[in-house]
């Protein structure tokens, strides 16, 4: 039997200290349902710490990694509010194991969700859209992982930045981004990489997510997935993402 409370003491303590692990699966089976039950008990202990829920992540959204780790469902991860970083900020590299970051299109609820929703019921819920990164900092050993270890290590979600918000009445289904570090394009691509429209992602959100913590609350933020592959981020570069019609949203990397 999976111990969870110890899978979970391991994978927050990898977080907590920026120290890389070995992947659970190397040692024995991990089913899906105990890999997100660790995932509820390593951001439990976060919370105790007194960090707050502030939303979710949605991971694996484009076809592109699903074939790498061969599953066709999507997964999902918590937010907290400590993993924000304000826009322009510095994220302190030494507090990662091997960052990476990656363009998304971040949602604000303004009421709750949960549950089987149509995209138009999902999008009644919506405040706004704006663009975002996510910063992904696998706890495993070489950025290495099996589906279970990834959804125990919160989907591998370890920080964000969201840019200015907008309306979430105009088409978002393909917009132009680019990911640009130190002025130099690194990633270019568009929504619709987001499972072919990130409102699909939203969905999601509420099915899964929703379905697991009760529901989506007002005022969270989801993240819809990555639209690109990511960027592996090292000391002293500027990474700014442009989205077509939202805006920039930037962030730099400090030692
Ligand atoms: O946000 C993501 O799609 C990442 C999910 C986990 C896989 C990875 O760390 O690349
Ligand atoms: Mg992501």
């Amino acid at each position: 039997m999976t111990d969870i409370q110890t899978y979970a003491e391991v994978v927050d303590e990898a977080a907590r200290t920026a120290s890389a692990i070995p992947q659970f699966t190397s040692s024995g089976p991990l089913s899906v349902a105990d890999a997100y039950a660790v995932q509820a008990a390593s951001i439990e202990r976060r919370l105790k710490r007194g960090e707050k829920l502030v939303g979710v992540k949605m991971g694996l959204t484009s076809r592109a990694k699903m074939k790498q780790v061969n599953v066709d469902e999507v997964v999902w991860g918590r937010l907290t509010d400590a993993m924000r970083l304000e826009e322009g900020a510095s994220l302190s590299k030494r507090r990662f194991v091997h960052p990476r970051i990656e363009p998304e299109l971040a949602f604000l609820l303004k009421a709750p969700l949960t549950g089987e929703v149509t995209a138009a019921e999902a999008m009644a819920a919506v405040a706004a859209i704006a663009p975002a990164m996510e910063i992904i900092d696998s706890r495993y050993q070489n950025f290495k992982f099996a589906l279970p270890d990834v959804i125990a290590d919160n989907s591998s979600s370890s920080g964000f930045v969201v840019g200015d918000w907008s309306s979430p009445t105009q088409d978002f289904s393909n917009l132009g981004l680019v990911m640009e570090v130190d002025g130099r394009p690194v990633e270019i691509g568009s929504t619709a990489a987001i499972l072919g429209n990130p409102s699909r992602s939203l969905v999601a959100a509420a099915r899964l997510a929703g379905a697991a913590l009760g529901r989506l609350e007002a005022g969270w933020i989801i993240l819809a997935g990555g639209a690109t592959a990511a960027h592996s981020l090292k000391v002293g570069e500027r990474v700014r993402l442009t989205m077509q019609n939202l805006g920039s949203v930037s962030i730099r990397v400090a030692e």
